[in-house]
């Protein structure tokens, strides 16, 4: 196949043509996930996250081509919630990003709403893409904890928080669950005023639990602490492998079973209509001779048997 290939060398058509496969298309996601398998696994995924606002394209753009000069080769992907519906969260971000694709980076927002599982799947099968096609680090923008369907922390190898003096939410965000993900913690816009308390409720808040998280300050606008960042996420990448290696075992039996149960689910559904002992407990229960638990219980085993 021309498209592995291409995938091999890089080529931004094909590495597009195949995300959209694994995105939209299910049949030829799993010829082409057969076919690549074997090359993927081997990238340090870096989850850069935190509320919408703080910075994260921006900050991705500018350690991108500070990871490029230490020798790496990062992609981006990025999961927004705005871009799926108006387009211009993209536009914004190609804007905000376009020095790092200059700089030979590859760069692709995909979709973060859709069935149950489907974007984890394309997320997932996205980052193998990337993979095979010799990308490391693969940065992934997501927002805030709960704002879209992929919990950023489970997928990346290292999870980075941004925050920014700007937002007056900072402190609650901290409070609110993101205390626990981070391996780094930023302070972005460390031009503004407000920077060194947010530093110092940072640190208070998560700097001695044991996880002992790295605290940096930085600022796109006055290209600061840019450099110390991406340094710091070189030296985690190595850091991690480990880790990583353990992790995957564990990601892999979660997807392997979730792929099961979606199988199974896809063909009980499809049985359910023409299958007698549901036809019967449906009709006791519309007619309140039965109740939904029981009706359920029964079928089920009778399903199962
Ligand atoms: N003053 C200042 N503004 C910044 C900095 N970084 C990003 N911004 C601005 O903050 C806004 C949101 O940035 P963006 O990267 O889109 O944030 P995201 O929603 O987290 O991806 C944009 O107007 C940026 O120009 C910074 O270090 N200092
Ligand atoms: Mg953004």
């Amino acid at each position: 196949m021309d498209l592995l290939d291409d995938l091999k060398k890089g080529k931004r058509g094909a590495i597009a043509k195949a995300i959209s496969m694994v995105e939209n298309d299910q049949k030829e996601s799993k010829k082409l996930l057969k076919k690549i398998f074997k090359d993927t696994g081997n990238s340090i995924v870096i989850g850069i996250t935190g509320p919408a606002g703080a910075g994260k394209s921006s900050l991705i753009n500018k350690t991108a081509v500070a990871l490029k000069k230490l020798g790496t080769k990062p992609a981006v992907l990025a999961v927004d919630p705005t871009s799926h519906v108006t387009g211009g969260a993209i536009l914004g971000d190609r804007v905000r990003m376009s020095e790092s694709t200059d700089s030979g980076t590859y760069i692709r927002s995909i979709a973060s709403r859709g069935a149950t599982g489907a974007v984890s799947r394309s997320l997932r099968n996205s980052i193998r893409v990337l993979e095979y096609s010799g990308f490391n680090p693969i940065l992934i923008e997501s927002v805030g904890a709960g704002q879209t369907e992929v919990e950023i922390s489970n997928i990346a190898d290292i999870t980075v928080v941004v925050f920014n003096p700007n937002t007056g939410d900072s402190i609650q965000t901290i409070k609110a669950g993101l205390t626990e993900i981070g391996d780094i913690y930023l302070v972005n816009k460390s031009d503004l005023t407000g920077t060194n308390q947010l530093y110092d409720a940072v640190r208070d808040f998560i700097g001695d639990s044991e996880r002992n998280p790295t605290i940096l300050k930085t600022s796109v606008k006055k290209n600061s602490g840019i450099t110390e960042f991406a340094k710091t996420l070189k030296k985690m990448m190595a850091s991690k492998k480990e880790l990583k290696k353990e992790k995957d075992q564990e990601r892999l039996e979660a997807e392997l079973k979730e792929i099961i149960l979606n199988n199974i689910k896809e063909k009980i559904d499809g049985m359910l209509d023409s299958d007698k002992i549901f036809s019967k407990y449906l009709k006791k229960l519309q007619t309140k001779n039965s109740d939904p638990f029981e009706a359920g219980d029964k079928i089920t085993k009778s399903l199962l048997k």
